[in-house]
């Protein structure tokens, strides 16, 4: 099923609008590379994805990774990523790879520590414990961003509601009115099922201005030009097939992740898959593609096969050119290199000549 449609004509008959954004984006930037930022510091985590940002589309994370994660919605990890997302222009993949019973990760996507739906346009889904998990993850997403559209109508965040019994006890507990707007907080405690008003906060706090002062020294403005913002959605990739070897992830399965897809095109995006999944002339998903090596540039018949640990590896002219992926996903090929920017210019290079090579020929 390898299509010879461009990328262009793609964004303007995508489904989701994350995917159509992030078809443009790859057109903008000549570039289908997702790096696997999988470093283990705040500090390497947002240095790298600064320095490497012009060359990638897509920023995956394991946030469990990094061991110093803050999770402070406003100035923690996640917002200063995001941040740096928006001045490169690309999409950040918290690689999560839920896979509980519905409610439990309607949870964790949106509650706990990381709150990853706030800081991460796409994530993933395992769907060995069957389609609630994607229904719960989808209903989710609609109310996330309703609630985002009302935040940024009305100026004021609102919390997710709990159940009354939960709250009952919150009237010791002090709210610091935020200073610098001075304005009285509001903490409903017997709201139960209703929203309640947990603090008040402008849209800038979660939006920065495109012309902010930029506090990254190599950063250049130049690369920002015909880049817009990314429209306020939230995607969802399934998990379909798997690069590791002996993985348990049959037909049968990869099946009922296309069939979970087709039900929730509004939200699904695609696949995390080693080969295109789109069978139906109105399938428009795409596939991003982990086990991912280039040899190295002086041994260019040189075969990578794999780590030693189960992961396999390809090269971006198979995943894209015979398989027919769209986006390859490299971990260690870059950050292990010399030099990481070099090394992904040169991943991006090899991905987007197999990418016009497939539909050219
Ligand atoms: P590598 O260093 O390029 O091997 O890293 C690959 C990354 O992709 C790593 O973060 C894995 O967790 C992730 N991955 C994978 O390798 N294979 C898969 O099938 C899936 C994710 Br899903």
């Amino acid at each position: 099923h390898v299509t010879k449609t461009s990328f262009a004509a793609r964004a303007e008959t995508a489904t989701h609008p994350l995917s159509s954004y992030l078809f443009r984006l790859m057109v903008l930037k000549n570039s289908n590379l997702c790096l696997s930022a999988d470093v283990s510091t705040t500090n390497q985590l947002l240095s790298l994805a600064n320095a490497v940002g012009p060359s990638i589309v897509v920023l995956k994370t394991h946030y469990d990774l990094i061991s110093n994660w803050d999770y402070n919605p406003q100035t923690g990890t996640g917002a200063r990523l995001a941040r740096i997302a928006r001045r490169h222009g690309f999409l950040i993949f918290e690689d999560r790879k839920f896979g509980d019973i519905g409610n439990t990760v309607q949870l964790q996507y949106t509650e706990g520590t990381a709150k990853i739906i706030e800081w991460s346009h796409i994530t993933n889904v395992n769907m060995v414990p069957g389609k609630a998990a994607v229904d719960a993850m989808a209903d989710a997403a609609v109310r996330w961003r309703e609630r985002k559209r009302y935040e940024v109508k009305t100026d004021i965040s609102v919390g997710t509601p709990r159940p009354e019994s939960i709250d009952s006890d919150c009237e010791d507990e002090t709210v610091t009115p935020i200073p610098e707007y001075s304005l009285e907080v509001e903490r409903n405690c017997n709201a139960g099922r209703k929203a309640s008003i947990v603090s008040i906060t402008t849209v800038s706090q979660h939006f920065e201005p495109v012309n902010s002062p930029r506090s990254y020294d190599n950063f250049d403005d130049e690369s920002l030009e015909g880049i817009e913002d990314a429209p306020m959605e939230r995607g969802l990739l399934i998990l379909a097939q798997m690069s590791s070897k002996g993985n348990f992830m049959n037909r049968e399965y990869t099946d009922a992740c296309v069939e979970s897809a087709r039900e929730h095109k509004d939200y699904v995006m695609g696949f995390i898959a080693q080969e295109s999944l789109n069978t139906e002339p109105d399938d428009q998903f795409m596939t991003m593609t982990p086990g991912c090596q280039l040899p190295p540039e002086d041994d260019e018949d040189a075969v990578v096969e794999g780590d030693g640990r189960g992961q396999q590896y390809n090269t971006p002219t198979k995943i894209v050119g015979l398989l027919g992926n769209d986006i390859i996903i490299v971990g260690r090929g870059i950050i292990f290199s010399a030099d990481p920017v070099v090394e992904a210019e040169r991943y991006r290079r090899k991905a987007w000549e197999a990418y016009q090579e497939r539909i050219a020929s």
